[in-house]
């Protein structure tokens, strides 16, 4: 059985694609209206989203929420970093940043349900600076802004570096080990 990857987003679901596909793992894409609950942390919105998503596709599948983590915000844009995104974009998160410190950890959770009962949550993250002004023209979102730990270029402008160190590979290659176990 071929779980679905219930999102709305393409980028998401073609890094998800790459990854599982090298733990033989095919998915398919259900692109289904999902309204996200209010929630602090990407585990509880994830595992929320994956039982209601199961009551419209009654197949397995699984959902996943990321976010962009700014200790000197407190946190922001955490849990609103979608709505972040549309509304002050990466312009503005330099403009929030100007004279403090620029950690960050990108943070995911992959919540895979075939019951419809019960989520199991796959987490990962990543941990790295917010560069001084948006580079690249890869990948989605924060992507232009975002620079691992250890490393000089940011996500967009190094998508491999994604594939490698992202917050979605390290969950997704935890989803990808249990998938795979399961079919042995
Ligand atoms: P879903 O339908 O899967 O929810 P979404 O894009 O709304 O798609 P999220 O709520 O998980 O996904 O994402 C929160 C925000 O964080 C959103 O604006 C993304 O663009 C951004 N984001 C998530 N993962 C990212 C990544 O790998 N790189 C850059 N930005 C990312």
């Amino acid at each position: 059985m071929e779980p679905a990857f219930v999102t709305s987003n393409r980028w998401k679901f073609s890094e998800a694609e790459k990854i599982l596909n090298k733990y033989g793992i095919n998915i398919v894409h259900a692109n289904i209206p999902l309204e996200e609950k209010r929630g602090e942390s990407v585990e509880e919105i994830a595992e929320d989203c994956a039982i209601r998503a199961f009551s419209l596709l009654g197949k397995p599948l699984f959902v996943e929420d990321s976010g962009l983590f700014v200790p000197s915000l407190n946190g922001f844009p955490g849990a609103y970093s979608a709505w972040a995104l549309s509304k002050i974009g990466n312009e503005g998160m330099m403009r929030l940043l100007e004279g403090k410190p620029r950690d960050a950890e990108f943070r995911c959770c992959a919540a895979y349900t075939e019951d419809g009962i019960h989520a199991r949550a796959f987490t990962g993250s990543v941990r790295g600076t917010i560069s001084g002004e948006p580079r690249g023209s890869g990948g989605f979102g924060y992507d232009p802004i975002f620079v691992p730990e250890g490393e000089e270029k940011t996500f967009a402008e190094n998508p491999s570096l994604k594939g490698r160190l992202s917050h979605r590979a390290a969950a997704l290659q935890k989803l990808g080990e249990f998938l795979s176990g399961r079919q042995r």
